[in-house]
């Protein structure tokens, strides 16, 4: 379906939440203050060839010591929201037993000065930095990872619950499971695809169980999970590709959304995996869907399948991509949130928490990086949101990621997604054009 090509301001009401989004590890650094215990990512940074600059998150963007200056970035974007996420091993260096009251106390200055500034703080519980000394156990392979996470969940929420707008406890758990045990490229770096899929099992359950602790307990009102999908599309009108289509998305997309929204795990990647399969006890899929207050939904592109595999650098339409390699499909948005609300009648509010691209950096023209693909590609993807909302999907907040350039996980620094731009030499941060643009935007909308 045609899209306009701006998104007209007036398409999204007064509740809707408009932010940027990052992660702990990619832009904190300070990986030894207060206390902060050692992260599976500090480890596999360490592994040769594990990232593609030799790089790490030692320093990254110094968003810990520099947190006051950022929230004032923050604000001057003129967004209501910020999502961020929780570094378990600042709050709990462990994983389990004693806490760590001053790496919580980072959060604490980082929510209250959200608020101060009239800023609604989103987070999330787990963006992939698990405590190295709970791997050494086994990580999520073991269940007892599920019952240290819901402590951990627990804890965080009768400190900062009743501060935060929304807390979701997964980010992307098909890449925690897949990217990190199965193909490798994540941290911890393990491939083996019966590991993977019980690991898949662990962070849903830990999503469950700790959803249902955290609402016994009480302090934030709005609890759910952050999942990745985008479409799945056949690369031809060939049967074979057509059924490729359909079992990549059982396996990258309903393999989580299913358990969440209806308890219980495609049939059809059941049956794929065999002995494989995840060892499942009973009561385990009634936990994984408790009900959730919102979803976030990470986009980025769609798939292109055929019968030979999945491609996200598929350039057969000729399509633009950005500097992963993914092609820039802003259709795929809205089919996708159509395709949730299709599939399920239960859907809570969305949330797009995060909707980005990485893109080389242009020239400086008068100081302002030109970053006019980047602008394009928000444009485009936040029309496309406002299309879906007028096919009826409850879309109530969209995010950019990211904030500003940072540790691009395997790709170290070399691939840049920020909307502002980091001299990683002097840390200084510029607003790119699609900052400015992005700024100028959310102006228009309350002005409207
Ligand atoms: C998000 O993941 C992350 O939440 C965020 O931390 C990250 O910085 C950002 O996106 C940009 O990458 O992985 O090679 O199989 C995005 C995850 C990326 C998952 C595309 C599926 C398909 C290609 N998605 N990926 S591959």
């Amino acid at each position: 379906a045609a899209l306009s090509s701006t998104a007209q301001a007036g398409d999204f009401p007064n509740s809707f939440l408009w932010g940027a989004a990052t992660s702990s590890f990619q832009i904190e650094g300070a990986t030894q203050a207060d206390g902060r215990g050692e992260s599976i990512w500090d480890r596999f940074c360490r592994q040769p060839g594990a990232i593609s600059d030799g790089s790490n998150g030692d320093i990254a963007c110094e968003h810990f010591q520099r947190l006051e200056q950022d929230l004032d970035l923050i604000a001057s974007l003129g967004v209501n929201c910020y999502r961020f996420s929780i570094a378990w091993p600042r709050v709990q260096p462990l994983g389990q037993g004693a806490w760590n009251a001053a790496g919580l106390g980072f959060y604490e200055r980082l929510v209250d000065g959200l608020l101060q500034r009239g800023i609604k703080p989103v987070a999330t519980l787990y963006h992939w930095d698990l405590p190295q000394a709970l791997q050494d156990q086994g990580g999520w392979a073991m269940r007892d990872t599920v019952h240290h996470f819901v402590d951990y969940a627990r804890h965080v929420q009768k400190h900062l619950g009743d501060r935060l707008y929304a807390l979701s406890t997964h980010n992307e758990p098909w890449c925690a499971a897949t990217l990190g045990h199965e193909t490798g490229v994540h941290a911890p770096g393990l491939r083996n695809r019966a590991l993977a899929a019980q690991v898949s099992h662990h962070l849903l359950l830990s999503h469950g169980l700790a959803v249902q602790a955290m609402r016994a307990d009480g302090g934030c009102k709005s609890l759910g999970i952050v999942l990745n999908m985008g479409p799945s599309m056949p690369a031809t009108a060939h049967p074979a590709d057509i059924a490729a289509a359909r079992l990549y998305d059982a396996r990258f997309r309903r393999w989580y959304s299913d358990p969440v929204m209806r308890g219980q795990y495609p049939a059809e990647i059941l049956a794929e995996l065999g002995a494989d399969a995840p060892t499942i006890h009973d009561g385990d899929l009634q936990a994984i869907a408790v009900p959730i207050d919102h979803m976030g939904i990470n986009y980025y592109s769609r798939q292109v399948v055929s019968a030979s595999g999945a491609h996200w650098n598929a350039r057969a339409e000729g399509l633009p991509v950005s500097d992963m390699d993914w092609e820039i499909y802003p259709e795929g948005l809205t089919d996708i949130l159509c395709q949730m609300h299709a599939d399920y009648p239960n859907l809570p509010p969305l949330y797009i928490t995060e909707n980005g691209g990485a893109f080389p950096d242009q020239a400086m023209q008068n100081g302002v990086v030109q970053d006019l693909d980047r602008l394009d590609y928000l444009q485009t993807h936040i029309a496309a949101v406002a299309e879906a909302r007028r096919r009826g999907v409850r879309v109530d907040g969209y995010m950019v990621w990211s904030l500003m350039d940072n540790f691009e996980w395997a790709f170290g620094y070399s691939k840049r997604f920020g909307i502002v731009h980091v001299d990683y030499a002097t840390q200084v941060r510029t607003p790119k054009a699609s900052a400015l643009w992005y700024r100028d935007f959310l102006r228009q909308w309350r002005q409207r």
